[in-house]
């Protein structure tokens, strides 16, 4: 048998093909994401399908090698043309995607039609490596901004696979996401997964938030309803290999090269910065907060210095020229107006190293600078802290870096201040030994607390789990099974609803007129031995007359307020003109016209207010404040606030469909057994009124307490012809 694998995928393999005087090897690639996956893909024995670099200078055998090489890292390369690298990467990813999310719209490329759709075409690539390797109870695992659309590409084509998404960068505040032309499909691509996953809440909330004004869902805290299925939103903030880093910070040959970097530095306090050279990373304003330090500060100026460490990274891309433009001008007006023959204050290194020589620096630091603009995480500042097994050094963190949330014994900063930035580094310079171990202690038990396996772990967990609070009842499979259970009964008591249930929901209510058949099925299902029929609607007494007027059938109209028994009159639960009513009609009026696309429906016992066309983070604010106009007239007169699909409603108290239960059983023979059949919420009252015994059957997707589920209407449909024909 099959054991189920995870299969990781991610635009970039942790590895990539190198070519050195015609010799075929394999390189780590850089960045956080293969940083951090490199640990779980080892320990869990997954498969790792990505990009592995560029191939198309390699000869026939070179990259046969470099195939061979692949595989024995448990990884399968996409190959991509430089084209496509291009478009795909260079363009919709990192100069479309990657600046929008991190709150620069002014570095997102201006026409980008065309980087769109190679974007959409290399995702497909992915898709079909994926479905090419995928077997039945594998999981999938996809990474990061670059493959955004590609669990719905998955879903569509393995739609019973267990596909996680993770987004390993911030997602932003609705009002900017809306910018995106393509924010449609790529919000329908990653709710294309069973999980999404991001660093914090706030991204969660963002993206929920995104997914509700574009897409109009009505999503929960932590689930979607998408396309008839529940999709989780995690927060799952991501951690480092922390035993990695104790070992490397213990290594008598790191400890060694850390004290060398010391003496170099001739006395002077060691501010360092290790980054990925990016734009979001904030080292112009770094630079200009250590100007202003030294500005305010004359006394300091001999005795600080910077090492600022930052790998070159999409040197394509022209965001980034400009970027590295602008540093070398600031670090050489710095180093001219402050250096001295002892030296220079800034030393920038502008280019990779390994691991072993970035712990060095950090036990070398006596201040870590990370001071992104934004960042979904950051894991340099987990890693600083990791490194410092001796308790000492101190922390400045940007508030708007993801680790702020976990890292808050950091001096956190808003780096966009760089007044403020430059007295917390001041503040940091002269932080006393005993105030830096108290906070170090603190940050090293938050870091060891979730490190990258705990991280993977968890995510991986959250996947595999059936959500508990949404139990999927079997779709009857076996409708004809259902049905024989049903025949078996001695004396019948079936409880219908009918729009969603006996009829497809129509765009409007009196579109949704009975057809022939239906009415020719309750006849017989009335006439059926020893069975009875209630329609239990949320529709008006003279509308279920028209329909069904003429049937041997009891009819619950407006959700059970009005009854009429086989061949009696209507009666009403109660007043049928309360005096509440003109009070709350005419908060409701005020409200809707306030609110574009709402409006007041007035039934014999309710008020319903809809907002089916109303903007959804409007709306949102809207019944907040309808709930709590409405709170005092609520409670003096026993009414209930409920909130139905895009509609809230207010009605007396207990006045619901349940009321149809008490009345069917009020006249039923003792043994009697209750089918009741219904798609939306109010049919859960129902559901909840039936005695023990009784048979519960929801129409569609989406939460129910109903034991059993059916499609469709259609499915309903033939059910009933199959109590009536025999099955
Ligand atoms: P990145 O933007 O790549 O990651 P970050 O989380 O800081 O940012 O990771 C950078 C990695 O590169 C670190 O592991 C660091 O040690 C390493 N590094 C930096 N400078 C180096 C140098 N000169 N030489 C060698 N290595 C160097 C993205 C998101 C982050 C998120 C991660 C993981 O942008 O917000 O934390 O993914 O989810």
């Amino acid at each position: 048998m099959h054991m189920p694998r995870l299969l990781i995928v991610s635009n970039r393999l942790p590895v990539t093909v190198k070519v050195d005087q015609g010799e075929v090897s394999l390189a780590r690639s850089a960045g956080g994401l293969a940083t951090a996956m490199r640990g779980p893909h080892e320990r869990l024995d997954a498969l790792w399908i990505g990009w592995p670099g560029d191939v198309s200078r390699l000869t026939d055998a070179q990259r046969h090698a470099a195939d061979e090489r692949l595989a024995a890292e448990r990884t399968a390369p996409v190959h991509l043309s430089q084209a496509q690298v291009a478009r795909y990467y260079d363009g919709f990813s990192n100069a479309v995607l990657w600046p929008l999310f991190h709150y620069l719209a002014d570095k997102v490329e201006l026409d980008a039609r065309r980087d769109w759709e190679v974007y959409a075409e290399v995702n497909d690539r992915f898709a079909r490596a994926v479905v090419e390797r995928w077997r039945p109870g594998d999981f999938i695992w996809v990474h990061d901004y670059q493959l955004m659309l590609l669990p719905q590409m998955l879903r569509e084509r393995l739609p019973d696979a267990r596909i996680g998404f993770f987004l390993h960068i911030p997602f932003p505040s609705s009002e900017l996401f809306r910018i995106l032309p393509w924010r449609e499909q790529i919000l329908r691509g990653m709710l294309g997964a069973d999980l999404v996953g991001f660093h914090t809440a706030s991204f969660r909330h963002n993206f929920a938030n995104s997914a509700a004004r574009v897409l109009g869902v009505e999503p929960e805290v932590d689930v979607v309803q998408h396309e008839g299925r529940a999709v989780r939103l995690g927060v799952h903030p991501i951690g480092i290999d922390v035993a990695e880093f104790a070992r490397l910070a213990n290594d008598p040959g790191v400890l060694a090269h850390a004290q060398q970097i010391r003496r170099e530095t001739g006395g002077r306090t060691l501010v360092l910065g290790v980054d990925r050279f990016d734009y979001t990373k904030g080292l112009p304003r770094r630079m200009l907060a250590l100007e202003r330090l030294f500005e305010r500060g004359p006394h300091l100026r001999k005795k600080v210095r910077l090492v600022q460490l930052a790998v070159p990274t999409r040197e394509r891309v022209d965001a980034y020229a400009e970027l590295r433009r602008h540093v070398n001008e600031l670090v050489g007006r710095i180093n001219a107006q402050y250096g001295s023959v002892g030296g220079v204050p800034i030393h920038l290194l502008h280019r990779s190293v390994p691991p072993d020589y970035v712990v060095a620096l950090y036990l070398a630091a006596d201040v870590m600078m990370v001071t992104p603009l934004r960042d979904g995480m950051n894991l340099v500042a987990k890693e600083f802290v990791a490194s410092r097994v001796d308790g000492a050094g101190a922390l400045v963190l940007s508030e708007f870096a993801g680790a702020a949330d976990e890292l808050s014994d950091a001096l956190l900063v808003n780096p966009y201040d760089i007044d403020s930035v430059a007295s917390t580094l001041q503040r940091a310079i002269l932080m006393s030994p005993a105030e830096q171990h108290a906070r170090m202690r603190a940050l090293r038990a938050q870091v060891e607390a979730n490190d990258v396996h705990a991280w993977a772990r968890r995510f991986l967990d959250d996947l595999a789990l059936e959500d508990p609070r949404r139990p999927r009842p079997s779709l009857a499979s076996a409708p004809a099974k259902l049905a024989d259970e049903i025949a078996a009964s001695q004396y019948l008591e079936l409880l219908l609803d009918y729009d969603g249930t006996l009829m497809p929901l129509a765009r409007t209510p009196d579109q949704a007129q009975p057809d022939d058949a239906l009415r020719a099925l309750l006849r017989a299902l009335a006439e059926r031995p020893r069975t009875r029929v209630n329609l239990v609607s949320g529709r008006k007494r003279d509308n279920m007359d028209a329909f069904f007027g003429e049937l041997p059938i009891a009819m619950h109209a407006e959700h059970g307020f009005w009854f009429k028994p086989r061949g009696g009159a209507w009666a009403a639960a109660g007043d049928a003109n309360p005096p509440w009513k003109d009070e709350a009609r005419a908060i409701m009026d005020r409200l809707a016209a306030r609110t574009g696309g709402a409006f007041v429906e007035e039934k014999a016992v309710s008020l319903a207010w809809h907002y089916r066309r109303v903007d959804a983070e409007l709306a949102s604010v809207r019944l907040r404040e309808l709930r709590y106009l409405l709170r005092d007239l609520a409670d003096v007169h026993r009414l209930e606030v409920l909130s139905g699909s895009k509609v809230l409603e207010l009605r007396p108290a207990g006045v619901n469909k349940g009321l149809a239960v008490a009345r069917a059983r009020a006249d039923a023979p003792p043994g009697a057994r209750l089918v009741a059949i219904g798609d939306d919420r109010t049919d859960e009252d129902l559901f909840t009124a039936l005695p023990e015994g009784s048979i519960a059957i929801h129409v569609g997707r989406g939460d129910t307490i109903a034991r059993y589920r059916l499609e469709s209407p259609e499915e309903v449909r033939a059910l009933l012809e199959a109590l009536v024909h025999g099955s």
